[in-house]
C-alpha cells in the first residue's frame, strides 16, 4: 500500500501543476450486482485516451473520447475479487488517476429498504423548514451569495442539521419517511423567472451531481441524516431530476458532446403535454418538442436518448442510492424524459436495490394517462415499468370531494369514480397520493380554511389506497395560494428559526384551531402505522348515496368502515345496504371519537362536513 500513497501525493502535485482532472462517478463499490462501470473523466486540458489500469481485478473494456477532448468515457469491468481500494489507470502522456474502490455499507439491515403503503410521507424544503447551523446560510464564493429571510425568492438559510433536530418531532405525529426537494449543489446565480428573480432554493437546478450543496450541509451530514433517520425507524427518499440540469452544471459548463444535451436552433421550451406519448393521433414534432424542449431557459434539457448521457444520470442515482443509504427516489418531470431510458434506470436500480420504492410526478389530469407511466393493464405503444405516479387525478378527485356540493359526477363522487379506474394500474397501492406540493396551492386554502373540510380531506388521504403524502406545516394548517408565484406556498416553518417569535414546533404554541389540526393529524397518522387493514388490506367502496360516502377497509379479520358525509347537515346513515360487509359483526368503535365500543344499532348518525372510522367488532 505505501507506493500507492506515494503515487496518490505525486499525482496531486502533477495536476496541481498542469490540470485539474476529475471523475464520476467520484468513487465506486466493491461488490455491486452490476460488475460494469463507465467512468467519465473530465480535464482542464486534452485528455490522452491511451488508458490502462495497473490492477488486473479491473478490465478496461472499451474506451470512447467524445468531440470535446477534455473528455474520457472508459468502461470497465470490476472483477469479483477485486480489493478496497485505489487502482491506478495511466494514461499515454503519463498523467496518473486514482480511482477508489470502497466497501459496501453493511452495517445495518434497513438501508434501501422502500417506502410502502403502511408509511407516511412528509414533504419538506430543506430552506424553509428549519435552520440548524447558521454559519453555512451564504458562501461568497458561490454564484448567488446572499441568504435573505425579507425576500421571499431568496435562500433562508434553512439545512440538514435543522432537519436532524426536527426528527422526533415529526416521528410523533407519525411520519415515517422524509422526502426532501434535491439536496445536491445548485451552484446557480439568481434567475429571472416571470417578473421575478429567484434563487435555486428549491434545489432543482443541479449544476453537479456529486456534492450535497453546502449551503444544506455536507455529504456526511446527509449521510448521518440517513442514518439518524433509519436509527429511529424512518426513512428518506431523495428527489432526483432526470431531465434537466442548470445551465451552470458542470456538464454544460465544459460539454462533453453537442448531443449531450436536446439542442434546437433557437430556444425551444417543452409544450408540456403528456397527451403525446399516448395518443394515436400524436404528431412526431409535437412528441419531439415534449421529450427535448427545455423546461426552461436556464435548464439545458439532457438528452438521455445519448447512452453517454443516460449512463451519467444512472450511475449517479445507483452513486447516491448507494453513498447516502436512501429508501426510495421521487423523480421530478418524469414524463419529460425519453422513455426508453426510463425503464432503463429503473432495471438498473431494481437490480442493486430489489426493495427500493420510486414513484415519478407524472403530472397529468387522467387515470389513464397516468397509469401509462406506471406499470399498467393498458395496451399502449410503450410500455413503462415505473412503481406508482405521484397521483394527481386523485389529488383533484379528493379537493372536488370536500369542496363541491354532491352530484352525478360531482363532489364525493369524484373519489369513487377515480379509484374505480384502478383496474388501468397494476399497483395502485404504490402511488404516492396527496393533497398538495410545493407546486400545487396549499390545500388549506383551496378548502377555505375550514377545518372540517381539512379533516375530511386528511381522513381521505389517510385512509384510501396508495402510500400518503403530506406537505411541510400541514399539521399546522399552513395556508396560501401561489399567488403571485410558487414562493406563497413554500414559507418558512415558523420556528424553524431561533430568531422566530413563535415556534410552532412546540405544540403548547400552537393556535386552538391548529392544535385540532395537529391533533387529528397525529392520532390518524400513528393509528394508521399500525393498522393492517389501512396499509395493505382490501378496498371495497359502496356508490355515494346523498353526499355520504362509505368504503370498508379489511385485513383477516380486521375490518374498518370510513364514512365521509360531505354534507352541510348531519345525516342519518341505514346500514343495511353494507351487510356484506358487516356481516358477523355485533358493535363499532368510533376510532376517532370516543373510542366506545357500541352495539350496532340499523343507523349511524353522522355529523355535518366529517369523516368517520369504525371498528367492526364481533
Ligand atoms: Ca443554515
Ligand atoms: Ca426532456
Amino acid at each position: 500500500m505505501k507506493h500507492l500513497i506515494f503515487f496518490l501525493s505525486f499525482t496531486i502535485v502533477q495536476f496541481t501543476i498542469h490540470a485539474q482532472m476529475n471523475v464520476y462517478p467520484t468513487h465506486w463499490w466493491v461488490g455491486m450486482k452490476n460488475p460494469s462501470l463507465q467512468l467519465m473523466v473530465h480535464s482542464t486540458k486534452d485528455i490522452n485516451k491511451n488508458v490502462i489500469v495497473t490492477d488486473p481485478a479491473i478490465t478496461i473494456t472499451s474506451v470512447h473520447q467524445p468531440e470535446n477532448k477534455h473528455y474520457l468515457f472508459i468502461d470497465i469491468v470490476i472483477k469479483p475479487n477485486a480489493q478496497t481500494g485505489n487502482y491506478t489507470f495511466q494514461f499515454g502522456d503519463k498523467s496518473i488517476l486514482q480511482y477508489e474502490l470502497k466497501k459496501r455499507e453493511t452495517g445495518h439491515s434497513n438501508l434501501h429498504q422502500g417506502v410502502h403503503s403502511s408509511d407516511l410521507v412528509y414533504l419538506i424544503m430543506p430552506d424553509r423548514f428549519s435552520n440548524g447551523n447558521k454559519s453555512n446560510d451564504a458562501f461568497s464564493d458561490l454564484k448567488d451569495s446572499i441568504s435573505d429571510r425579507n425576500n421571499p425568492y431568496a435562500r433562508h438559510g434553512g439545512d440538514i442539521a435543522g432537519i436532524v433536530s426536527k426528527l422526533d418531532n415529526l416521528k410523533k405525529i407519525g411520519v415515517t419517511t422524509l422526502w426532501m426537494t434535491p439536496m445536491m449543489e445548485n451552484d446557480m446565480p439568481r434567475m429571472q423567472e416571470g417578473k421575478y428573480w429567484m434563487s435555486g432554493y428549491h434545489g432543482y437546478w443541479i449544476t453537479n451531481h456529486y456534492n450535497v450543496d453546502k449551503r444544506l450541509g455536507s455529504n456526511d451530514e446527509y449521510k448521518n441524516l440517513v442514518k439518524v433517520a433509519h436509527q429511529k425507524g424512518m426513512k428518506i427518499i431523495q428527489d432526483a431530476v432526470y431531465n434537466h440540469v442548470g445551465v451552470y452544471h458542470n456538464t454544460v459548463v465544459d460539454l462533453p458532446m453537442k448531443s449531450w444535451l436536446n439542442q434546437w436552433d433557437s430556444y425551444q421550451g417543452a409544450n408540456h403535454r403528456e397527451e403525446v406519448f399516448m395518443d394515436p393521433y400524436a404528431s412526431n414534432i409535437d412528441k419531439k418538442i415534449m421529450i427535448g424542449g427545455w423546461f426552461v431557459p436556464h435548464l439545458p434539457d439532457l438528452n438521455l436518448a445519448n447512452p453517454y448521457c443516460a449512463k451519467f444520470i444512472i450511475q449517479n442515482t445507483i452513486w447516491s442510492t448507494e453513498e447516502f443509504g436512501l429508501d426510495g427516489w421521487r423523480v421530478d418531470t418524469y414524463k419529460y424524459c425519453d422513455e426508453k431510458f426510463l425503464n432503463e434506470i429503473n432495471i438498473a436500480l431494481e437490480k442493486e436495490y430489489p426493495q427500493l420504492t420510486f414513484f415519478g410526478e407524472a403530472w397529468t389530469n387522467s387515470v389513464p394517462a397516468s397509469a401509462y407511466f406506471a406499470r399498467n393493464n393498458i395496451k399502449a405503444s410503450f410500455n413503462h415499468n415505473l412503481h406508482g405516479v405521484i397521483d394527481f387525478p386523485l389529488n383533484n378527485a379528493i379537493l372536488e370531494a370536500v369542496n363541491q356540493p354532491f352530484g352525478w359526477t360531482e363532489g364525493i363522487m369524484k373519489v369513487y369514480m377515480t379509484l374505480s379506474q384502478d383496474f388501468l394500474y397494476q399497483d395502485p397501492n404504490k402511488n404516492c397520493i396527496f393533497l398538495d406540493n410545493h407546486d400545487t396551492n396549499r390545500f388549506f386554502s383551496i378548502i377555505g380554511e375550514d377545518l372540517s373540510k381539512y379533516k375530511m380531506a386528511l381522513g381521505l388521504l389517510f385512509t384510501l389506497r396508495g402510500i400518503p403524502q403530506v406537505y411541510y406545516g400541514t399539521e399546522i394548517l399552513m395556508k396560501n395560494f401561489k399567488d403571485p408565484n410558487d414562493a406563497a406556498v413554500r414559507k418558512d416553518y415558523p420556528g424553524g428559526w431561533v430568531s422566530d417569535s413563535i415556534n410552532k414546533f412546540d405544540s403548547k404554541q400552537l393556535s386552538s384551531n391548529e392544535l385540532d389540526a395537529y391533533n387529528f393529524f397525529g392520532k390518524l397518522a400513528n393509528y394508521r402505522k399500525t393498522s393492517l387493514p389501512l396499509t395493505i388490506g382490501k378496498t371495497k367502496q359502496f356508490i355515494p348515496q346523498n353526499g355520504i360516502y362509505v368504503y370498508f377497509k379489511t385485513y383477516k379479520d380486521q375490518t374498518l368502515m370510513c364514512v365521509v358525509n360531505t354534507n352541510n347537515d348531519q345525516s342519518e346513515l341505514q346500514l343495511d345496504r353494507f351487510i356484506e360487509s358487516m356481516k358477523g359483526f355485533s358493535k363499532s368503535m368510533d376510532v376517532l371519537n370516543d373510542n366506545k365500543k357500541e352495539p350496532l344499532a340499523k343507523k349511524f348518525v353522522i355529523s355535518a362536513k366529517s369523516f368517520n372510522m369504525y371498528e367492526l367488532v364481533k
